[in-house]
């Protein structure tokens, strides 16, 4: 689809400013997801960022996932975000975690205590692609044992009852923040002195103690209240020492996210090339809870519609959102579904002008500019197009790229995210995974 595209002088301008991003957010091995906003490296940026920095420099891009398991748990967990050493602005820092309380990681570097989606094995595959056959031998031979080890984690200890879906702690690990269905597990745990303060003075009080939108308009990014509340989360986390089994037994909303568990079974097909390239094995109950997930996924879907799933109770929370979209990614959509699917995510409820909403544009949670709640997101574009193509839906997916590339040249900037209503940028400018995506777009 990219090579349908005509470079304009526009589309090569912009290709351009994206490299120049990628370089200026470099940190050596490890790529910050923004300058302004996020200092240290996240695991699922990085993923999105070493699938464009292959198109650049692969042995920079291998690099980048490397750097991932300097952060790896003694148990396997690899954390969201891995502390880089700058000068920390911050808001959920390594104070606000301390889990250097709680173990040493691999490389000796802080952490934060939760995941993210495990997208290291796409990315590793891709990567893999732009190398010689050495390099790629060396490269999985370096990654494949922690990679595996991740894997194994995510299975024992976030499904300790064998569902093959794992369980989410914290929104911070779907890494959709505010998305709806997550809002919808949160609000009701929101500490008692956030919901008094926002009584008495409304959210003036709770916006003045908020470290997070000196950037951004806070009206981008989610209520002080919510943000609050995560942090509350984060407490919660902080005593359980970060052990789900603890961590059960607190009021923790637990959710089953349907994007993870989707990313997660596509990533399971991709660590067993991996690890057969690499010669590690996979224990023989990993790969039985790999399989399990494939069938799990469709335990979702209510009326040809994806939903997550709220651990505790069994039921669903059917919040329409993008996330949706992810089972098509893993392939685990039934064929006599698929049709549907992208009739939906073509029909103006998602598609609006600019793009596609992550939130549709008629649910009263829609937002157009506010981060989970309506934007536009490059990655989710990106995984979308990808798990069309596998369907042989190549038109659908060449359409979601052109427009997500007009999205980005018609603003000329790398924008965290964009409204869907009127293709503005949003969020963090010069942010790293627009930028990577976009060249791996083109080239
Ligand atoms: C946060 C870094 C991260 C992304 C998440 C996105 C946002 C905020 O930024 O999270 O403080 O972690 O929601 O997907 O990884 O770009």
């Amino acid at each position: 689809p990219a090579a349908e595209i005509p470079l304009s002088a526009d589309i090569a301008a912009v290709r351009e400013t994206a490299v120049a991003v990628l370089r200026a957010n470099d940190l050596g091995d490890i790529t910050r997801p923004s300058p302004t906003l996020y200092p240290h490296q996240w695991l699922w940026d990085s993923c999105f960022i070493a699938i464009g920095l292959r198109h650049l420099d692969p042995a920079r891009a291998a690099t980048e996932l490397l750097s991932l398991l300097r952060g790896q748990w003694p148990g396997g967990m690899i954390p969201h975000v891995i502390f880089a050493e700058t000068t920390d602005y911050y808001h959920a820092g390594p104070q606000r975690w301390r889990c250097d309380r709680v173990c040493t990681t691999a490389g000796g570097v802080q952490s934060t205590g939760v995941t993210q989606p495990p997208m290291i094995a796409e990315a590793a595959v891709r990567v893999g692609q732009a190398m010689s056959r050495e390099d790629r031998a060396d490269f999985y031979r370096r990654l494949a044992p922690g990679l595996v080890r991740f894997h194994e984690w995510l299975y024992r200890e976030r499904d300790p009852d064998d569902t093959g879906l794992v369980t989410l702690v914290h929104s911070w690990e779907s890494g959709m923040d505010n998305t709806p269905t997550w809002m919808e597990m949160t609000k009701p745990v929101a500490p008692r002195a956030v919901r008094a303060l926002r009584r008495i003075n409304g959210d003036d009080a709770l916006d003045a103690l908020r470290r997070d939108s000196k950037e951004v308009p806070p009206d981008e990014r989610l209520t002080s209240a919510d943000l609050f509340t995560l942090y509350r989360i984060v407490r919660e986390l902080r005593r359980s020492r970060y052990d789900f089994r603890t961590i059960r037994s607190t009021f923790v909303p637990l959710v089953q996210d349907v994007a993870f568990n989707a990313i997660l079974g596509r990533a399971n097909e991709h660590l067993e090339t991996i690890a057969a390239e690499a010669g590690v094995r996979i224990p023989r109950w990993l790969s039985r809870s790999m399989r399990r997930t494939r069938a799990a996924l469709n335990e979702l879907c209510s009326d040809g519609v994806y939903y997550s799933r709220n651990f505790r109770t069994g039921e669903l929370l059917r919040h329409h959102t993008i996330a949706g979209f992810l089972p098509l990614y893993a392939g685990v959509v039934p064929e006599s579904q698929v049709d549907d699917m992208v009739d939906t995510l073509m029909s103006p409820r998602y598609w609006a002008q600019y793009g596609i909403a992550s939130v549709p544009t008629d649910d009263p949670a829609f937002l157009p500019r506010c981060y989970w709640q309506g934007p536009v997101w490059v990655n989710m574009n990106w995984l979308i197009a990808d798990g069309l193509d596998r369907y042989g839906r190549t038109e659908a997916a060449a359409a979601i790229r052109r427009n997500t590339l007009d999205v980005i040249v018609s603003s000329g900037s790398m924008y965290e995210y964009y409204s869907p209503l009127d293709g503005s940028g949003a969020g963090s400018n010069r942010f790293s995974w627009t930028a990577a995506l976009l060249v791996d777009m083109l080239d």
